[in-house]
């Protein structure tokens, strides 16, 4: 994983330039070089190694995916939306560069990601490169990644349209596990993978993106500022919706359990070190609670 991990580093670094106008490459390059854990380019990369493609293939879309994750962290933290004056450990985008900046950057990453996938893309032939850019816009639009945002903030103003439980399944299918499922799939389009395959993932991807949440959630509880390099405590203290909220503390980590241990079972069927090290790695701190 390590390994993947620098490569995606070294490409991230190569992919975006600063250059002319100075202010936004930086603001654009300041958060998305910051030391995140990269899962998301690493399963699509991973998903594209164990389905039989040439990894190199689909490293700019992978590293597309991580910008498309900078952008939503960039915007979560304005304090128009979460508010939070940190994020992997540093001061925000918007507390480094301004707000003005910060919605700036985020809305250049959100087009710089499909952009370097068009560009750079080379060893993809053309209907797979339209295929991932249709699931990159299905994903990061109003059907995906802004929809779980906006319910998020109705459910935080007390609006509420469906029962609780399943509000709060909404907002992280679509905030969270949206993202994996895309990182995901787009691995395997690379990998010219069958429909079937395709789903297979999505839904190993749907699980993981849940017990993420989950994990997220309880790590808000119980972790410290200087494990996650986020504010904590703070969706307690807000009165947010969280599966801690509304399950329990106990009933939470139970359903995150559950879910990892589906997770195991799907990705067991494939001979995969680096999804086995994810999984590893989250159930590892949760047991060791
Ligand atoms: C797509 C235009 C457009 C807007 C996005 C702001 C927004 C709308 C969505 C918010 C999405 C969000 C911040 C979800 C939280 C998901 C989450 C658990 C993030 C933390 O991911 P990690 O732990 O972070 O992988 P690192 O820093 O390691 O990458």
């Amino acid at each position: 994983m390590k390994e993947l991990i620098d490569l995606v580093d070294k490409k991230l670094d190569e992919y975006m330039p600063v250059t002319y106008p100075e202010d936004i490459f930086k603001a654009m390059k300041y958060t998305l070089m910051l030391p995140g854990k990269r899962l998301r380019p690493v399963m699509c990369l991973e998903t594209a190694r164990i389905l039989g493609a040439d990894i190199s293939k689909v490293l700019p879309a992978a590293c597309a995916l991580e910008m498309l994750h900078v952008q939503s962290l960039i915007h979560d933290d304005l304090p128009c939306m979460d508010n939070d004056d940190f994020r992997r450990g540093k001061p925000s985008n918007h507390k480094v560069f301004g707000e003005a900046n910060a919605v700036l950057a985020g809305d250049a990453l959100l087009t710089f990601a499909p952009q370097l996938i068009i560009e750079k893309s080379k060893g993809l032939k053309e209907s797979q490169i339209l295929r991932i850019l249709h699931e990159y816009t299905r994903f990061a639009g109003a059907y995906g990644l802004i929809a779980g945002q906006v319910v998020d903030i109705e459910s935080e103003g007390g609006k509420l349209v469906k029962t609780p439980r399943e509000t709060l399944e909404f907002i992280h299918l679509n905030k969270t596990a949206v993202l994996f499922r895309l990182a995901v799939r787009i691995g395997a389009i690379a990998a010219e993978a069958d429909e079937k395959t395709i789903e297979e993932f999505d839904n190993f991807a749907k699980k993981f993106g849940l017990a993420f949440q989950i994990y997220d959630d309880i790590m808000d509880e119980i972790s410290s500022f200087e494990e996650l390099g986020k504010t904590v405590g703070k969706d307690k203290n807000s009165g947010k919706l969280t599966y801690v909220s509304l399950y329990g503390l106990e009933e939470a980590e139970s359903k995150f359990r559950n879910l990892i241990q589906e997770c195991y079972g799907i990705i067991s069927r494939y001979d995969s070190k680096v999804f086995n090290e994810i999984l590893d790695k989250l159930a590892e701190r949760i047991r060791s609670n």
